[in-house]
């Protein structure tokens, strides 16, 4: 056999089966659940970053063993799977895709301060939007006006920090455009359950959440509000009807 020979061997190039290594070593699968605003903001994140991976939709009435595995604690997704390692809570998975993957658009301030006061504001998003903003679409009378009231509030606190801002991050998406953009889908259910207008209460979260959605990387993270309304109307009826035993 001369050496020419070995131009014709029918196997990869040692760049190539590299290439594969680096690129099985780089897996990155996300255990979601379509209508989660949790696993909307990772899918933002490893979009804005430009991350390709598998997302593997869990049946949340009948979780797979890997969920179970993955995230034994919680039991919930989002769980980002990277090089076989589970990363759970979706605000820290985003900060880790953040650190991981610094090539691309930074969804964290460099500035120490402005760095705590978006964490800041994203940890307020997550004490305070999903549990109020439930209330609204979940429940009746009172506590859904006070609610309703409370959510409105929240809203208006969020528009001031976001002032004349294009977002919140400035020019850019960060991690607080990242944490409230995907209760926009929320809007129409609770526009329609709660019986008001939130772009008149808040006209300009509207005017950010449109900018926010005209970003492919936002608006193909993103389902339908109609569909999200279908969805929250079947949860609130199960919620009713569980109530009235
Ligand atoms: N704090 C968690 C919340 C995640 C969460 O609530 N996930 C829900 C879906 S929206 C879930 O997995 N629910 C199933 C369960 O709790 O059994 C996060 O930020 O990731």
């Amino acid at each position: 056999m001369t050496n020419d020979h070995q131009h014709f061997i029918p196997f990869p190039s040692k760049t190539e089966t590299e290439l594969r290594v680096i690129k099985m070593g780089e897996e990155v699968i996300l255990l979601d659940f379509w209508s989660s605003p949790f696993g909307m903001r990772v899918r933002i994140a490893l979009a804005e970053k430009g991350i390709d991976y598998e997302e593997r939709e869990e049946n949340l009435n009948n979780k797979s063993s890997l969920l179970l595995k993955m995230n034994p604690i919680h039991k919930q997704i989002p769980v980002l799977i990277h090089k076989g390692r589970p990363i759970c809570e979706s605000m820290i998975i985003v900060q880790y895709i953040d650190e991981v993957w610094q090539n691309k658009v930074s969804l964290m301030p460099s500035d120490p301060y402005d760095k705590a006061i978006a964490r800041f504001w994203a940890d307020y998003i997550d004490k305070k939007i999903y549990s109020i903003g439930k209330l609204v679409w979940v429940s009746e009378g009172e506590v859904q006006e006070a609610a309703k009231k409370e959510l409105v509030e929240c809203f208006k606190l969020l528009e001031k920090e976001l002032g004349d801002k294009h977002f919140f991050g400035g020019q850019n998406l960060n991690i607080v455009d990242v944490a409230l953009i995907p209760f926009y889908t929320w809007f129409y259910a609770l526009e329609t359950c709660g019986n008001f207008s939130i772009v008149e209460e808040c006209p300009h979260l509207v005017g950010w959440a449109k900018r926010c959605m005209d970003k492919q990387t936002v608006s193909n993270s993103l389902p339908d509000q109609y569909k999200i309304y279908t969805h929250l109307l079947e949860l609130r009826n199960q919620h009713l009807a569980h109530l009235k035993g």
